[in-house]
């Protein structure tokens, strides 16, 4: 993985930290397969239970790197990008079978915004914005936003945010829905660990099942979404997590959870 995208595992956490702080982390195709590799790794590899997104520098991400865009479209590129890079990111990020949080440090714009939506939990900073950007560089949505935004903020919102982009301030954004936290800046990165460090020590496997649950449920029928909770829960159940929990409660202790 080349340097614009550091990658650390500790202790069942890895942290996945966008590094081209220079170019506020915009998207250059190094960075996108850097971050694709780096999230294909961290769902694939069963000691991972939970991932942190981050970045570095006063942006989380500004989106494709519209300077090398730029380069690409002068020589006669298309835009194989979405197919090669945004979709098998945002999917990694959306089902992997683990937590995935994002801790928004900055501006975050167009795919940089469709990152932070697809994670599970999103805590921003005070000084940071989210903007879809898309509009203003003359293209749809792509970063998953058709499916994260309406689910987050709406449909009639999600219009709005997508066709009058601006950059949405963090504390609008908590009003939103958008993201679960608003922290003073310089308490992001310890309030981030945190919650990660919650969720690498919880129930890896029930945390699965449920993000499989609520992305199924989205789109399915009552019934449909009972008969896919039945098999989910009984994969949960059959957790030796499950066991230690159960356990736990009877023997009036704290559960040691595994995340097998
Ligand atoms: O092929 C495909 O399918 C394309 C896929 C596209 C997916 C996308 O992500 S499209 C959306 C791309 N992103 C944008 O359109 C965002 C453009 N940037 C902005 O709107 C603003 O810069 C921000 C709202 C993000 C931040 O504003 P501000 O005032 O804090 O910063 P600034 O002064 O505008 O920018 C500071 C520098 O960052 C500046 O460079 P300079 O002048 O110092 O050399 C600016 O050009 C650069 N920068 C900002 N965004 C990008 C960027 N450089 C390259 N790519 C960017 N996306």
């Amino acid at each position: 993985m080349g340097e614009s995208v550091l990658y650390e595992v500790e202790d069942g956490l890895a942290t996945v930290t966008l590094n081209r702080p220079e170019a506020m982390n915009a998207l250059d195709t190094n960075t996108k397969n850097a971050l694709r590799e780096a999230l294909r790794t961290a769902g694939s590899d069963e000691a991972v239970r939970a991932v942190l997104l981050t970045a570095t520098g006063r942006a989380f991400c500004v989106g494709q790197d519209l300077k090398e865009h730029v380069g690409i479209l002068e020589s006669g590129g298309g835009l194989a990008t979405v197919a090669e890079h945004y979709n098998p990111i945002v999917t990694a990020l959306a089902t992997m079978p683990k937590p995935v949080v994002a801790a928004v440090n900055g501006v975050a714009a167009g795919a940089g915004a469709g990152f932070a939506f697809a994670a599970d939990y999103r805590l921003a900073a005070d000084t940071a914005s989210f903007t879809t950007a898309f509009a203003g560089v003359a293209l749809s949505t792509d970063s998953g936003m058709s499916w994260t935004l309406p689910r987050l903020v709406g449909q009639a919102r999600a219009a709005e945010l997508l066709m009058f982009p601006r950059p949405v301030p963090a504390q609008e954004a908590l009003a939103l829905g958008l993201v679960h936290q608003v922290l003073p800046a310089p308490a992001l990165a310890q309030a981030a660990v945190a919650v990660a460090r919650a969720l690498a020590d919880g129930p890896t496997v029930a945390y699965g099942a449920m993000k499989e649950a609520l992305a199924y449920g989205a789109s399915h029928t009552l019934e449909e979404s009972l008969a896919h909770e039945d098999t989910l829960q009984a994969r949960a159940g059959a957790s030796a997590d499950h066991r230690e929990a159960v356990s736990a409660f009877v023997a009036k202790r704290k559960p040691r959870f595994e995340g097998r």
